[in-house]
């Protein structure tokens, strides 16, 4: 599980979540997958209200996956895969415009699933960084490259501003609680590369099946 209230946070244990999402057949568990969320949102709200805004967001999208995992048809729900076939055989997703479905797991995790884009970059420029790096250009760059494609104008500028107030590259790892600069570093090359492998079977499967636009 990830770090409770009274612990300490530690950004590492989040990250390893997302370790336990891949099943030996390259499945993605969607309980692992939120726990990771969780954690990630966690985190966010530990920089400052300012972003409440996006762990607002993100909580909403969280919940309603979990409502799907312990609902009725929770069984149907344990992998992304087996969520995806689901929910296509029994029509309960909106295609192409918002109608009866408006919060089907699949469109909603597609959400979290361009977030993970974002986190990737941004992990990945925060690795390689040097002490004078801006952690709210790497922050902007990355949203740009990812979620900003699919964000109107409103959104991107609120994020924009929310990027501006995030502690700068020594504060932000103090913040994740790693350790030393080289540890952090450490730490990235370890948890990237799943987190890459998360995102690429994801974006494998929605590709398949074309969902990568759902509405
Ligand atoms: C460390 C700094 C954190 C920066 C986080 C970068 C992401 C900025 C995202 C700003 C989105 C804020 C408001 C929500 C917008 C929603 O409209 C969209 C689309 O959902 P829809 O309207 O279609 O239901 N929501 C999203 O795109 C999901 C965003 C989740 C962001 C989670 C960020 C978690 C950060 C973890 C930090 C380590």
């Amino acid at each position: 599980s990830v770090a409770s209230d009274d612990q300490k946070f530690c950004l590492t244990e989040v990250l390893d979540t997302f370790k336990l999402c891949l099943s030996e057949n390259k499945e993605v568990y969607l309980e692992q997958y939120v726990a990771g969320w969780r954690g990630l949102v966690k985190f966010l709200n530990s920089l400052g209200s300012v972003f409440g805004f996006i762990s607002k967001d993100a909580v909403n999208k969280i919940q309603v996956l979990v409502n799907y995992l312990n609902g009725e048809n929770g069984s149907q729900y344990i992998t992304v895969q087996s969520m995806v076939k689901y929910e296509l055989d029994n029509e309960l997703v909106d295609l192409t415009k918002r109608g009866s479905h408006p919060e089907s797991g699949c469109r909603t995790l597609l959400r979290l699933h361009r977030a993970l884009r974002w986190l990737e970059l941004f992990l990945e420029r925060l690795r390689t960084s040097t002490e004078d790096s801006k952690t709210s250009v790497m922050c902007a760059e990355s949203y740009n490259e990812s979620l900003a494609l699919h964000h109107p104008w409103v959104v991107r500028k609120a994020a924009g501003m929310a990027f501006l107030v995030l502690p700068g590259r020594p504060a932000f790892f103090e913040v994740m609680n790693v350790g030393p600069p080289e540890q952090v570093v450490a730490m990235l090359g370890e948890a990237l590369p799943l987190i890459s492998e998360v995102y690429q079977i994801t974006e494998e499967l929605y590709a398949q099946h074309l969902l990568l636009d759902l509405p």
